[in-house]
């Protein structure tokens, strides 16, 4: 094992790089975050949530030329409950955000072919009254179920920018000229971490290829769960672990934290 790693157990959890990475840039890739099959099964589960929110159109979500959104993705079914606390990725997230972990969002993004940016950069975490440079409120966690191409619209990452001082960036109209911006064109199975307050913009998909995300956002339990993505009876009766109750709002907000898994 790298020197200084941290370890759940006896598995790895984060290697020293992977911290000093995340901590100086602001976003961290994981290549084969998900094994073949357990992409096969991800997508399968997504194509099977896509049907039924194309077939169901009440059901929430954002149906523009330039995004498709499959709002609140664990109500479809339980196999997205259990990638909230993915073994290998889950565990990244509470070493870099804390023990008191809590999911704040969870959507399925479909950016189609010729799709160019419904949004511009922005931070997820954006209040003004916290000091971001020494803060971390959210990290956020994409799994790519689709190789995306150089030019498929990966989300641009300003490395660095999490920590910056408060003060206006550079906002380009296109997202891929941000000097020193870099390319989520990442293979089918890959992951990567994203601090809320790291500057990024969803890509210009330029590629013939739709461009298929599963996005997980986490907080801490004395936050609030983002309006509309507050559990179902469904999706809270599999919560049958302490860490579970913990990540879908369940316990004291200020109580103590579940240990690990
Ligand atoms: O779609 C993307 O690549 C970025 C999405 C985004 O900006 C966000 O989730 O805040």
């Amino acid at each position: 094992m790298e020197a200084g790693a941290v370890q759940a157990g006896a598995v790895e959890v984060i290697t020293q790089a992977q911290r000093y990475f995340f901590e100086a840039n602001g976003y961290l890739v994981v290549e084969n975050a998900l094994s073949p099959a357990e992409l096969a099964r991800v997508r399968a589960a997504c194509d099977a949530a896509e049907a039924l929110w194309r077939a169901e159109p009440d059901r929430r979500g954002v149906r523009r030329w330039d995004l498709e959104q499959v709002i609140a993705i664990m109500e479809y079914e339980p196999l997205f409950v259990d990638m909230m606390e993915h073994p290998r990725i889950f565990p990244m997230v509470r070493e870099l955000l804390g023990p008191d972990v809590m999911i704040l969002d969870h959507d399925y993004f479909i950016t189609p072919a010729g799709a160019t940016i419904h949004r511009g950069w922005h931070y997820d975490e954006n209040f003004p009254q916290v000091y971001h440079p020494r803060s971390r409120l959210m990290v956020k966690v994409f799994y790519v179920l689709q190789d995306i191409p150089w030019n498929g619209g990966g989300t641009v990452i300003l490395p660095g920018s999490h920590s910056f001082p408060p003060g206006p960036l550079p906002n380009p109209d296109t997202p891929e000229e941000m000097p020193n911006g870099v390319r989520m064109c990442l293979p089918a199975g890959s992951a990567y971490l994203m601090a809320g307050r790291t500057f990024h913009c969803v890509g210009n998909n330029l590629s013939e290829f739709p461009r298929r995300l599963l996005i997980y956002t986490y907080g801490h339990k004395w936050m609030k769960i983002w309006d509309g993505y507050e559990p179902s009876e469904s999706v809270l009766a599999q919560a049958r672990t302490p860490i579970r109750r913990q990540l879908l709002g369940m316990t004291d907000p200020y109580g103590p934290n579940a240990g690990a898994m």
